[in-house]
């Protein structure tokens, strides 16, 4: 199984620690495509300029089984790649954090083909991982 994990990065540096959480547990289920995408030093280290990350990252979406994005931060990147492997036609479960005074994007929210679980605590969010790869492994 490979998973490709979206998340916000231009703009959501406080998510980056729970990303990594959220990789790591996914890392139980399969091979996580985006691992080195959240880690600062890594990334630095190969030094991809944006066409690169765009090539890199496409190939990837096209490779991978299922995304799993993390739309709690607005971020155009994650919905572009949403939009992407909808058409693609792969299973996509988003996790939004519940946060006051703001809202899911109803482009996200309002799309019946994704599986939209809301989440308080960090363990409701990998229980959803665990319950959508499991529902993914047997059809
Ligand atoms: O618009 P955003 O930057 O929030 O877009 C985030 C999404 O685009 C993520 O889900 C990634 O898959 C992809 N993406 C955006 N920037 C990068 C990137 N930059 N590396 C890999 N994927 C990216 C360099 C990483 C940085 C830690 C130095």
């Amino acid at each position: 199984m490979e998973i490709y994990f979206a998340g916000s990065i231009r703009g959501a540096e406080a998510d980056k620690p729970r990303f990594k959480r959220f990789i790591e547990h996914l890392k139980g289920h399969g091979r996580v495509l985006t691992e080195h995408s959240f880690d600062y030093d890594y990334t630095q280290e190969i030094q991809l300029d944006d066409y690169g990350i765009y090539e890199l990252d496409t190939g990837w979406l096209k490779d991978a089984d299922a995304l799993v994005a993390e739309v709690s931060s607005p971020s155009l990147g994650v919905g572009y790649e949403i939009g992407k492997v909808e058409a693609m036609g792969k299973p996509i479960l988003c996790l939004y954090r519940r946060q006051e005074g703001r809202r899911l994007s109803a482009m996200i929210g309002g799309n019946r083909k994704l599986k939209i679980v809301k989440y308080d605590s960090e363990e409701e969010a990998l229980s959803a991982i665990d319950d959508f790869i499991n529902a993914i492994k047997e059809p």
